[in-house]
This record gives structure tokens, sequence and C-alpha cells, in this order.
């Protein structure tokens, strides 16, 4: 793998004093006309893998920030509202999960997340880039924390053909967090993809998947929910919540469940989180609440997604 580390180099990447010097600039074809923008304090790594820029660098307000092809991953600050959204929206909506498959995450929030769960046996992640999973290690330990769990095995290479290998009806639960539809991930919005997950499913399985912003992508989400209907037999779902360092401050989840076996009900979790889990930390974002409201659509957006979902 090509790796470069410039950390000591005064040449910073494109989306760095693009807008405003001396700041970071998220600046993407999928948001045009848009940048959402964070005072740089330090840059700490720069390199490039076999698939992507990677960069993290100290904010003044959000604490240590990941960046990949200039889109902000994670922040220290507001990465529990992804993680723990992506994770407990599933995993809390099924009884006793026990084989869960990560497709993406590599930073290792959502494992973090996962070990929660007493009654998950495996946990297997699939990340494609090496060098993710490495920064995510060296710059960001309360999220790498993930990969310390017994359960976690981790596979890297491409999730498309992970999944193909995977015996039918093998897991309980699919997390997908990926980055967006541009660049690696691209494969990861599409049906082919959405078939394999639900091969890879157990009757009555559940899958959640990153699905982008109602205010920005009603476009994707659109043909996300088409394909979704269209594979999974149980229930389809979107929810959203609140990630301030996302580009217009909310980001999607696709909630689905295969048919086949028990009805799954993601707007009345069956497994709440328990105390149990506060060993493991205390949950930042997450609870019941935000769980019930994370199901409630803007009215221009249920126009669009509850017309066509369950
Ligand atoms: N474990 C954290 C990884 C983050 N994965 C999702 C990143 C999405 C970034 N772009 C958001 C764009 C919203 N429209």
């Amino acid at each position: 793998m090509a790796s470069t580390n410039n950390a000591a180099s005064n040449q910073l990447p494109e989306s760095f004093g693009a807008v405003i010097p001396g700041w970071f600039s998220e600046i993407s074809p999928l948001w045009p006309g848009e940048a959402h923008s964070l005072k740089v304090e330090k840059i700490l790594f720069q390199g490039k893998s076999d698939f992507q820029n990677v960069v993290v660098f100290e904010s003044s307000t959000y604490g240590k920030v990941l960046v990949l092809d200039g889109v902000i991953q994670l922040t220290e600050r507001d990465e529990c509202a992804y993680q723990e959204m992506i994770t407990h929206l599933p995993l809390s909506s099924i009884p006793r999960p026990q084989r869960v498959l990560v497709i993406g995450g590599g930073d290792g929030g959502v494992l973090r997340e996962v070990s929660r769960y007493a009654s998950v046996e495996k946990i297997d992640i699939c990340e494609i880039d090496r060098m993710v999973v490495d920064v995510a290690k060296q710059f960001f330990p309360k999220v790498a924390v993930g990969f310390d769990d017994p359960r976690v095995t981790l596979h890297i290479g491409d999730g498309v053909a992970f999944l193909k290998a995977v015996p039918e009806g093998t897991y309980d639960a699919v997390i997908v967090d990926s980055s967006d539809p541009i660049g690696p991930a691209r494969d990861l919005f599409e049906k082919p993809f959405f078939e394999l997950i639900a091969k890879a499913l157990r009757p009555g399985g559940v899958v959640c998947t990153q699905a982008e912003s109602i205010w920005l992508h009603m476009n994707i989400i659109q043909g996300i929910v088409a394909n979704c209907r269209q594979v999974f037999k149980g229930s389809v779902n979107y929810a959203w919540t609140t990630v301030p360092t996302y580009p217009s401050g909310v980001i999607g989840f696709m909630l689905c469940s295969t048919g086949g076996g028990p009805a799954v009900d993601f707007k009345n979790p069956v497994n709440p989180i328990d105390a149990e889990s506060e060993s493991k930390g205390a949950l930042k974002f997450y609870n019941a609440e935000l769980h019930r409201a994370a199901f409630c659509l803007p009215s221009f957006a249920r126009e669009v997604i509850d017309c066509k979902v369950n």
C-alpha cells in the first residue's frame, strides 16, 4: 500500500484553506454550493492509501477529525451520535442478536457499540482500507477501542466480495457504516449489494445502512428505498439523526428486515439496551426517546419516503 505521512509538510490538501485560510472546508459534488468549515489547529496525519486520501487534524472545536477524500467521517466530539444510532437502532430491535457483520466502519466506533450487547457471540468486520484502521488506532483510541473486543474478527477487503462468500443466513444483523456513494463505497448503495445482504441474513434478520441526508440527497434516498423495498421482504424504514459535522447537520439510515422470520418493528424496540452496557462506558447520545423520534420524518421527506416505505 502506498503511504506517505506528510505531517511536517507545509503543503496542505486541496480542501484546506480553499474557502478560509487556516480552515478545513468540506467541498464535494454531493453537496454543491455549500461547504461546512472547521478551524484547523494542527494537521496530525496525511496519507494516501490504495483507495483514498486519509487526513487527521486537530480542530478548534470538535477535537480530532478524520477526513477521507476531503469528506469528514468523524470528529471526537460528535461521533457518538452517528455510531450509537447506526448500531442501537437495529440491534435493539431484535431479541438477543448473536452474529453481527459490520461492513466499512474501519474506525471501530460501530464495533465499540456492538460490543455492548452481551448476547453477541461473533462480530465480523469487513473494511476495505487498512490505513483507516491503523489511523483510528493511532489517533482515535476511544473509537478504535471496539477492535479490542475478543469477539471481533477483522477482514481487510471488499465488502461485496466478502458477502459473496458468506453462507446464506449467517447473520442476525448487518450494519453498513460506509462513506458516501462516490469513491470506494459506491457499490454499497446499489441493489446487488442489498441482495447479498439479504442472503447473508437469517429470516427476520436486520440491516442498517448509512443513508445520506434528507436535506441534500432525496434522489439518492429514493433510489435506496426503492431497491430495499424490492429486496427486503420484512419491513423497510428510514430513520435519521443529527451529526453537526456532516453536511446539512443530519444523516439518515435505512433499516430493513428480511422476511420468513419474526416480524421486526423497528419503531418499538424489543431489546432495549440495558444498564449492563454502561460498564463499556455511558451512552452519550442514544436513548429510547431518540430511538422512537428517529423514525418521525419532516413532511417533505415523508411525502417521498413514506409513500414507498412500510
Ligand atoms: N464510523 C464513522 C464512519 C462514518 N461513515 C459515514 C460517513 C458519511 C460522511 N458523509 C456524510 C454525508 C451526508 N450526506
